[in-house]
Parts: structure tokens; C-alpha cells; sequence
């Protein structure tokens, strides 16, 4: 009796031991992870610091998910509502107000492990949006980069919309550009509203990180997916924009139809950028996001 009494409170022992070893290595893997994670977001952060966008001269926008300074404190959490995704554009300090602001409940989620296991902003596809004004851009030469990752489709939803506010915005007139609409499920859309110069891309599909960029020269419109580029649409003539709509289209001046899936950057340059500027802006995206460019 007297060793069965013994073995039992040995083996209760050595449960504990046992548990508390568990319990040890439990903390030490989420704690490597947690590491890993900071380690990932600072090399994101220090990336996007010494970044050819830096350099590039007409840089008019840039808004994206891994800097301290493009989200207030308290937002910047997991599963977090966000209203405000500041402008980051480090040429133009006049600009670095600028931030995107939302409408009452119609806001996009933080999610801190998106894209590329870093932090990015999620669009319900139901009535999501970020509208932000801008100081007018009359240009007909026009580059614009996002990346972003489509959960489902939406029929006509748009990554992004840059309108005119006195013309309507509805992206129905030359001076507007709607940016990756999806009319179809397989294909994005790059066009300028009224006239056309529309190019196409087939789509990577649902859950697959991508880098689109779209740039006007003044007379040709190139859509490049991952670095590949569309057919030449024909374009002539300003944009004349004030407003950019992030995560959804425009109808009578107001946002319709959101878009689903994560938006971790948009990029933009009132010129058309060369070979060499797209293509180094696409290598810092491609590092930063993991994504292959051609
Ligand atoms: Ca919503």
C-alpha cells in the first residue's frame, strides 16, 4: 500500500513537471514567434525608409501599413477599426497631413498579419472605404502602385478611384481614374472614365498577394501586374483629381460598390515614371511583401 501510496504521489510530481515544462516551452515559442514577427516588421519598416519611393521626384501620395506614423497608437491592433491611414509622402512635407478619413461605421480592419505575415488593412466588400482629399492634380501623366490581395469578388468593385469633387466624381469623365476595377472575376480593369484607355490584366485570383501598377504617359496607358506588362490603351488629355477613394468605386459623388480583400499600399506620382523608377519601386514591393516581380 505504502509504495502504491508512493508511486502515486511521484506520478503526480512528475505530472507537475511535466505541465510546467509544457507550459515553459508554450511561452518560449510564442514568445519566438512574437519575436520573429518584430523582427519581420522592422526589416518591413526599414525597407520602406531607404526605399527607391524616396527618391523618385512627383511622389504625390504614399500610404502604407508597416510605420508607426501611418496609424494613430490605439488603432494600430489587431482586428481594430480604423478611421484614420495617414499619408506618408516623404518629398513633400506640406502633404504629410493628408490622411485618408473614413465615414461613420464604414471603416476598414487592421489586421496585424496580413500580407506577408505583416500589418494590413481588410475591406468587408459590403460598404468599406477610405475617401481622402487631395491637393488637385492636373496632370496627364499619372503612376499609380498598389498592393493588395482579394478575398472574394465583388462584380465592378475598384481597389481605388481618383476623381474629380466639382465634376461629380463618378469616374464617368475624362479627368478620372478608376484603378483595378474587377467588371469580371479573372480580370482587372485600368481605365480612364469617359474615354476609355482602358488596359487589362487576368487576375491571380482570391487570396493571392499581388503588385498591380498603372501609368498614363500622356498618350499610352500600361497596366503592369507583378511586373508583366498589359496592352497599350491610348489616353490624351489632364486628370484633373482632388480625391482618391480607396477600397471602392464612385456613383453620384458617393463611394458604391467596396471591394474585398487587404490593401497594404498605394503609391502615387503625377508623371509617368521610367523603366528604371517602376522597376524600382516594383523591387521594394516584391522584398517588402514577398511577392515575385518579372
Ligand atoms: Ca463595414
Amino acid at each position: 500500500m505504502k509504495t502504491i501510496k508512493q508511486q502515486s504521489a511521484f506520478s503526480l510530481i512528475e505530472l507537475s513537471v511535466v505541465i510546467l515544462i509544457i507550459g515553459i516551452l508554450v511561452i518560449g515559442i510564442s514568445q519566438g514567434s512574437r519575436i520573429i514577427k518584430e523582427a519581420k516588421l522592422k526589416t518591413a519598416q526599414q525597407l520602406t525608409t531607404s526605399s527607391a519611393v524616396n527618391s523618385i521626384s512627383g511622389l504625390r501620395l504614399w500610404a502604407e501599413t508597416s510605420l508607426e506614423k501611418s496609424f494613430d497608437a490605439n488603432e494600430a491592433i489587431n482586428g481594430t477599426i480604423i478611421t484614420s491611414w495617414y499619408n506618408t509622402n516623404t518629398q513633400d512635407v506640406n502633404l504629410n497631413g493628408t490622411r485618408f478619413q473614413s465615414v461613420s461605421d464604414r471603416r476598414p480592419i487592421y489586421i496585424n498579419a496580413g500580407i506577408n505575415g505583416l500589418p494590413t488593412l481588410r475591406f468587408d466588400g459590403i460598404d468599406d472605404y477610405l475617401l481622402s482629399s487631395l491637393p488637385l492634380m492636373a496632370t496627364d501623366q499619372l503612376t499609380v502602385f498598389m498592393v493588395c490581395k482579394r478575398s472574394a469578388w465583388v462584380s465592378r468593385a475598384t481597389t481605388a478611384s481618383f476623381t474629380n469633387v466639382a465634376d461629380g466624381g463618378d469616374g464617368f469623365t475624362p479627368t478620372t481614374f478608376v484603378f483595378s476595377s474587377e467588371a469580371s472575376a479573372a480580370t482587372f480593369v485600368s481605365e480612364r472614365g469617359g474615354v476609355g484607355a482602358i488596359t487589362t490584366q487576368p487576375h491571380p485570383g482570391n487570396n493571392k498577394p499581388y503588385i498591380l501598377a498603372s501609368i498614363f504617359n500622356g498618350t499610352n496607358n500600361i497596366l503592369y501586374l507583378n511586373g508583366s506588362a498589359s496592352t497599350t490603351g491610348i489616353t490624351s488629355g489632364n486628370f484633373l483629381i482632388d480625391r482618391v477613394v480607396v477600397g471602392s468605386r464612385i456613383a453620384g459623388n458617393n463611394p458604391n460598390i467596396s471591394w474585398n480583400g487587404d490593401i497594404s499600399e498605394i503609391i502615387v506620382f503625377d508623371k509617368a515614371l521610367s523603366v528604371a523608377e517602376r522597376k524600382g519601386v516594383e523591387a521594394y514591393l516584391s522584398q517588402k511583401y514577398g511577392i515575385k516581380v518579372n
